[in-house]
């Protein structure tokens, strides 16, 4: 997301190596574009020297470029909340605000400030859960009018407190919740909950230690900050492997940012990652950081979790070390592990089940 011409789809191409459509009349209201990347990975790399798959299958990312939001676009009500769909089901917001100088590419608000832009997005999603939240409070006053209950106890208050928060102008990701409230709320999928990336667009010239610092200050709960040269990025991405080597030599960058986005949003929304090595195919399997080990075997499959018997578990450390999963049993570095078991980043599993 981002203000027209924060340099969404730059951004969105740098990501995805897509060929998205930039530039001032590029901003057709209907346009969405989407896109599917794996995330790049070491560990996989390692893993298939070792274990020689058949079939390797990487994690993966959705990027979704939207149009732009435009400025009091919330007070609008339903047909703002209606461009604002796509966002919704979302895992984690990115917000792309334009560092990058010039006079070329004009700024809706006049002036480049990231920290305004990146205070008057915030603003138009605090205004869109507001008036979702009066909405549905409204409805359910009307059910109690009638003497009807609401199906979910106590979802008026929670949705109260939620008021009260977005009238400090408090976004609902630095909120506190129960478990149980957050259950609740997840329906509602409110825009200011979502874990939100912010990426400062900066110009050609920006030094990369001088925004690295910037990014820095950005950071809170729920929200990390990375900063990057979207022009750049894109014709990196765009580039053939030798010619994008050359290109991060230059402007003296150690990875594409690609890279780097995606290990900021691994480590705002909370996500390790497990593999398995099943029948001659390796999986990199992304989980919540606490994940235990019968809800993991869940994301492989819902009978694994039904069934579950118990995980065989070795580090992926220690399996290179030992080269097979033979010596890592030999040596005592296989474990069994039951229900209750956290995995860990960069365990390898192999689940037990009775089907
Ligand atoms: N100089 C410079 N221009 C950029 C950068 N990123 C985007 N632009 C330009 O800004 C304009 C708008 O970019 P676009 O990605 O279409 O923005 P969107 O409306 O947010 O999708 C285009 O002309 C881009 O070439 C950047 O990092 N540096
Ligand atoms: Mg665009």
């Amino acid at each position: 997301m981002g203000l027209p011409l924060s340099g969404k789809s730059t951004v969105f191409n740098a990501l995805t190596g897509g060929s998205a459509r930039t530039g001032v009349f590029s901003g057709a209201r209907d346009e969405v574009h989407v896109a599917v990347v794996e995330v790049p990975d070491e560990r996989v790399e390692t893993l298939c020297r070792i274990l020689e798959p058949k079939k390797t299958t990487r994690a993966r990312i959705e990027f979704v470029d939207v149009v732009g939001v435009e400025r009091g676009a919330a007070r609008k009500g339903d047909s703002s909340a209606e461009f604002l769909a796509p966002v919704r089901q979302t895992d984690a917001m990115l917000h792309v605000a334009r560092a990058f100088p010039g006079e070329s590419v004009p700024h809706p608000l006049g002036t480049v400030d990231a920290t305004r832009d990146v205070g008057a997005l915030e603003e138009e999603f605090i205004i869109a859960d507001l008036l979702a939240v009066e909405k549905r409070l409204e409805k359910i006053g009307k059910l109690a009018a009638v003497g009807k209950k609401p199906e979910e106890k106590g979802e008026a208050e929670i949705l109260e407190k939620c008021r009260k928060h977005l009238l400090e102008e408090t976004p609902l990701r630095e909120v506190e919740f129960s478990p149980e409230e957050e259950r609740l709320l997840r329906g509602f999928q409110f825009l200011s909950m979502k874990p939100l990336l912010i990426v400062l667009n900066v110009g050609e010239d920006a030094a990369v230690a001088d925004t690295a610092a910037e990014t820095d200050a950005w950071s809170g709960p729920k929200r990390r900050a990375v900063s990057l040269c979207g022009k750049l990025e894109m014709e990196i991405a765009a580039a053939s492997a030798a010619d994008a080597a050359e290109l991060m030599e230059l402007a003296g960058l150690a990875e594409p940012a690609s890279a780097r986005v995606i290990k900021a949003s691994y480590d705002l929304m909370g996500l390790v990652t497990f593999y398995t090595a099943v029948r001659s195919e390796l999986t990199a399997w992304p989980i919540p950081i606490g994940t235990t080990a019968v809800r993991a075997a869940g994301e492989i499959h819902t009978d694994m979790e039904r069934g579950f018997i118990r995980a065989e578990v070795v580090a992926l450390d220690d399996l290179v070390e030992c080269g097979s999963f033979a010596h890592a049993r030999e040596k005592g570095l296989l474990r069994i592990e039951g229900k209750g078991y956290e995995v860990k980043d960069g365990d390898v599993l192999s689940i037990r089940f009775a089907p």
